[in-house]
């Protein structure tokens, strides 16, 4: 056959189709065609936005409300971005019948909220603030009233201030019970999915060891560790305080950013790489949990740091679950290698793609692996992705729209990867995306939007973005398209 340059064969192309009618075909063979059934999500799978008190809520001083470590860090100065603290947020504690409205929008099933512990006990402990609890029932009530069922976490981050040592009190670990143990019994007749506690990671080593989040200590590695075992103390002894309070059928979890790793190549040995660093680089945290110990590894390594654990405590710690909430966002990549861990962590090269907040390495792989890695390892009773979303550095343009086509660029790629392991059979239950709405972004302020509704922070007008009706269309379709 002669050679044809490529100008030519567009045209010859076209000279056949036009020869064969297709153009005249084309239309009514398109609309013929059924959809791909590849993205389609089963029947039950549940859709969910996720928020947290302190980056929504403000009124920071309303009613009674008491400190938190956050307040207080916020207001530190040189301590969040432009020294932007949760005053007001998107004071959702006055408008959230709006912010349910948004919800009923979209169409979702499901709302994962956290509780500010200090609005409903100011210093921790008792006594009550009638008033912080008044909040919280109507904000359950109204979401009920519209047909969305609220998932709540009893902590995110925002510890009351009062609290003498914090974390660093294994105190805190039994007033959290009591603390979650009374939500559960006043909230329990109304909701019957609970979290503990989100990401361990953030409120015990960023809060007590680096210091870049409350309440700002760069603690030794021993006192740090021993943090952490409160930190998950506090969890298992939630679950049985949760459990103590409510009726059978409640189902009790909680949200963690695990390490995700994503073998580098699909190959048996890169996968096993990839699970033994899952198990081994979440031992102080997922791992105790859900094997109801400290791994040996991670006691030779931490040694004479090693936490102080007291009998009873493991146990807790191990309590069943009936969830694994996984908060997602990108991965580490693994491969196995002679050492004798068996798997090396590959650096991430200088020009690896980021989305607005550089930590979001763009890797839509990792939501399936991180299902993969924890269900394979040790075969949880359902798992949801409480967590996944990202920054955009979203504008309004004149017509008013935020056109946030990199988020949907983000949202659709983990979407499709999370459907790769609902359809190999991992039992993902749901999918909660960060965020409902643009908020009060930790050390990072308000400079980093991760909303799919753009907040106006001078006006708290909320905005559906692109992103929005991007995922309502995927709720009513129950599909990524
Ligand atoms: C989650 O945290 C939180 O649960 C949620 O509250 C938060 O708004 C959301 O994700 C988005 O961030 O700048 O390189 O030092 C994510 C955990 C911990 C990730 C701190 C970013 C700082 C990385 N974050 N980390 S770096």
């Amino acid at each position: 056959m002669k050679k044809i340059t490529r100008r030519q064969f567009g045209t010859s192309v076209a000279a056949a189709a036009a020869a064969a009618s297709i153009g005249a075909v084309l239309p009514e063979f398109a609309f013929a065609q059924p959809k791909p059934a590849a993205l389609q999500f089963p029947a039950g799978f549940l859709w969910g936005c996720a928020t947290a008190a302190y980056q929504i809520e403000g009124g920071a001083q309303d009613d009674g409300r008491g400190p938190s470590v956050w307040d207080v860090f916020s207001h530190t100065p040189g301590k969040t971005h432009n020294g932007d603290t949760g005053d007001v947020a998107d004071d959702s504690y006055h408008l959230y019948k709006e912010d349910v409205q948004l919800l009923k929008a979209l169409g979702v099933q499901t709302y994962r909220m956290s509780i500010s512990w200090s609005r409903v006990f100011p210093t921790g402990k008792a006594p009550l603030n009638p008033k912080g609890l008044d909040y919280y029932n109507r904000v359950v009530d109204e979401l009920l009233a519209n047909n969305i069922t609220p998932y709540i976490t009893m902590f995110h981050w925002d510890l009351p201030a009062a609290l003498p040592g914090g974390w660093q009190n294994r105190d805190t670990a039994h007033a959290f019970a009591d603390y979650a143990a009374f939500m559960a019994k006043h909230l329990g007749d109304r909701v019957h999915h609970f979290m503990t506690t989100n990401e361990f990671i953030c409120f015990t080593d960023l809060g007590y060891r680096w210091g870049q989040f409350a309440p700002g200590l760069k603690l030794p590695a021993k006192e740090a560790n021993q943090v952490r075992h409160h930190g998950i103390l506090a969890h298992g002894l939630g679950v049985q305080a949760i459990r103590a309070n409510t009726s059978a059928g409640t189902q009790v979890g909680l949200a963690e950013n695990a390490n995700v790793y994503v073998p580098v190549t699909e190959t048996d040995a890169d996968i096993k790489a990839a699970q033994k660093a899952t198990r081994l680089m979440n031992a102080p945290f997922l791992t105790a949990l859900m094997e109801g110990k400290y791994i040996d590894e991670y006691l030779q390594h931490e040694g004479a740091d090693a936490p102080q654990v007291e009998p009873g405590d493991m146990k807790a710690i191990g309590s069943p679950l009936d969830f694994v909430g996984l908060n997602i966002y990108t991965p580490s990549f693994v491969r196995a290698d002679e050492s004798p861990m068996g798997f090396v962590i590959e650096p991430m090269p200088a020009s690896y793609p980021h989305m607005a907040s550089p930590w979001i390495q763009i890797a839509p792989e990792c939501i399936y692996w991180g299902v993969r890695n924890v269900c394979d390892l040790w075969k949880p009773k359902g798992i949801f992705i409480t967590e996944n979303g990202t920054s955009s550095d979203d504008v309004m343009n004149a017509a008013g729209h935020i056109e946030d086509v990199d988020r949907v660029m983000y949202l659709r790629n983990h979407l499709t990867h999370l459907h790769r392991a609902v359809d190999e059979g991992y039992p993902v239950k749901g999918y909660f995306l960060w965020s409902l709405m643009d908020n009060f972004e930790w050390a990072d302020g308000y400079s980093k939007r991760f909303g799919i509704h753009y907040v106006d922070y001078k006006t708290l007008k909320r905005t559906p973005k692109l992103s929005a009706s991007w995922y309502r269309n995927a709720i009513a379709q129950n599909r990524v398209e």
